[in-house]
């Protein structure tokens, strides 16, 4: 009986030491942050497959490989991110620096390394819980594809016909892009072809996703197809397509396919706009995405936010059309991709406010140099990695003035606020007390304390063309201790519940 007592008793002490303890949650997509590579332009780690580099042409190979990558791992992960995006892999034609030009679907880029070092580069990453996404393209092939002259190989391809129409659905799925090889995903030979890869692919690197390229060139029933059968062969797989379209209907259609997510040209497009120039109003535009996302997707919390890819200007050449200094007008931007919704993807270069042009000139190879940016991204990812509000809470405008907005994000008990200035100007931002309840204390994440009060309740001073994020913490009471006060007392009540027991007991044995 003894025996028996004491173990009820260590038994409830356990209880209370584990329970009040928060089950750490498992991560999910919505907690990755993707930092996106163009292997040849990142690092240059191996100088043995350096075959034809030219730093002086920028559509030659400038030489970065796997071995690259795996040296900047560390660099990587220190920012914050925990998944990597890299551009096609496959063996490419002469000149496919950026890999969107297959030669084979099934061997690695010489110029980038082997097999094998990709499989380490993979095995690297998982060791720092980076998850590695690998970009794919089953629209085309390369220009001189060798199915191209193969007799058995002539209905794997649609006719050459050129994309004219970019409204006419048929248009854009059977012809030609930039006078690509289009595939012909309805031949069943080529369609089984094309998945048996990307089945492949997975299973002999152990990658956890795909980009896939060019989705709304390809049939709807193609994708259907592929995400079921791709993502059977790993738990967790993700899709994030590139549906490249300003209409966000036309996007989130493809979301019935089974891809996961999509990279958010509407965000895109808005946040570029917005933040590259000061004046521009926020809330109204931003926070519109977002409901409209909601009532899109069956999980908007997955979508890829972004301000800079390989197919666009850099941000940096925006803000500096717009005579305005890229540093402060980045902060600004990333400050918002990373407390909005959705999973922000930071292409290279972004860190030290690369500038550039049109493709090639957004590709140049990367340096590493200090800058403010990259402490600024590595702060950002530290909030949303501590702050399960800032991935999975909910999203209310609380302020939305010309230029300055205030955004509130809620997950269970945690509660931060956003507050971007995007004007020259100072300005004060009044939260009434049915906003934000003045028993609550307001503590900044990035800049100084800058918060008073006034009759009508907190007032929010926020420098010129600056961003803020106050945690908010409620001064009433401490929850941790009455959590360890209920537990003390569940365990004293416990206690002498048993204690009482074994009396009766030891009374009716004697
Ligand atoms: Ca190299
Ligand atoms: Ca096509």
């Amino acid at each position: 009986m003894r025996k028996i007592l004491t173990a009820f008793i260590t038994l409830i002490l356990i209880c209370n030491i584990i329970i009040p303890v928060h089950a750490e949650e498992k991560d999910t997509w919505e907690d990755e942050m993707i930092y996106f590579i163009m292997t040849d332009r990142f690092h240059n780690g191996d100088t043995s497959n350096d075959y034809q580099v030219d730093l002086n042409d920028p559509r030659a190979y400038h030489g970065g490989d796997f071995q690259g990558i795996i040296e900047k791992l560390d660099y990587i992960q220190e920012m914050g991110f925990t998944a990597i995006w890299l551009t096609p892999i496959v063996k490419n034609e002469p000149k496919g620096y950026h890999g969107y030009w297959t030669e084979d679907f099934y061997e690695v880029e010489e110029h980038f390394g082997t097999l094998e070092e990709f499989k380490t580069l993979v095995q690297e990453a998982h060791e720092r819980d980076i998850k590695i996404i690998l970009d794919l393209v089953v629209n085309h092939t390369g220009y001189q594809h060798p199915w191209l002259t193969d007799p058995d190989k002539q209905d794997w391809f649609h006719e050459d016909q050129t994309i004219l129409d970019w409204d006419n659905q048929e248009n854009v799925e059977n012809g030609r892009l930039a006078g690509l090889p289009d595939l012909a995903q309805e031949n069943p030979e080529t369609r089984k072809y094309l998945l048996d890869m990307a089945k492949w692919w997975i299973e002999e690197t152990d990658i956890d996703g795909y980009r896939l390229d060019t989705v709304k060139h390809v049939p709807k029933d193609f994708w259907e197809q592929f995400a079921t059968e791709v993502k059977s062969v790993k738990e967790d797989f993700f899709l994030i397509g590139e549906v490249w379209h300003s209409d966000p209907t036309y996007v989130a259609d493809y979301a019935k396919t089974g891809i996961d997510s999509f990279v958010d040209y509407p965000f895109f497009n808005e946040a570029t706009r917005i933040f590259s120039n000061a004046d521009q109003r926020i809330g109204r535009y931003m926070h519109g995405i977002w409901e409209r996302n909601q009532t899109l997707y069956e999980n908007p919390y997955i979508l890829g936010n972004f301000i800079d890819n390989h197919d666009n200007k850099r941000f940096t050449r925006l803000v500096l059309e717009n005579n305005e200094d890229p540093a402060t007008r980045l902060k600004l931007a990333l400050a918002y991709m990373y407390t909005a919704p959705g999973i922000p993807i930071v292409y290279y270069g972004t860190e030290i406010a690369m500038d550039g042009g049109e493709d090639p000139d957004n590709r140049h190879l990367m340096e590493f140099q200090d800058h403010e940016i990259i402490s600024y991204i590595s702060t950002l990812g530290e909030m949303r990695q501590e702050n399960p509000a800032l991935t999975k809470g909910d999203f209310v405008m609380l302020v939305d003035q010309i230029g300055t907005s205030v955004f509130s994000r809620t997950y269970e008990d945690e509660q931060l606020l956003i507050a971007i200035n995007n004007t020259v100007e100072d300005q004060e931002v009044v939260l009434t007390d049915e906003e934000l309840p003045t028993i609550s204390k307001l503590v900044a994440k990035l800049g100084e304390e800058s918060i008073s009060k006034n009759e009508e309740g907190y007032v929010l001073h926020l420098p010129k063309e600056s961003a803020e994020i106050y945690v908010v913490e409620e001064v009433e009471q401490d929850e941790t201790t009455t959590d360890y006060t209920i537990w003390y007392a569940i365990t004293i009540a416990g206690v002498v519940a048993l204690l009482g027991i074994w009396f009766v007991i030891r009374k009716r044995k004697a």
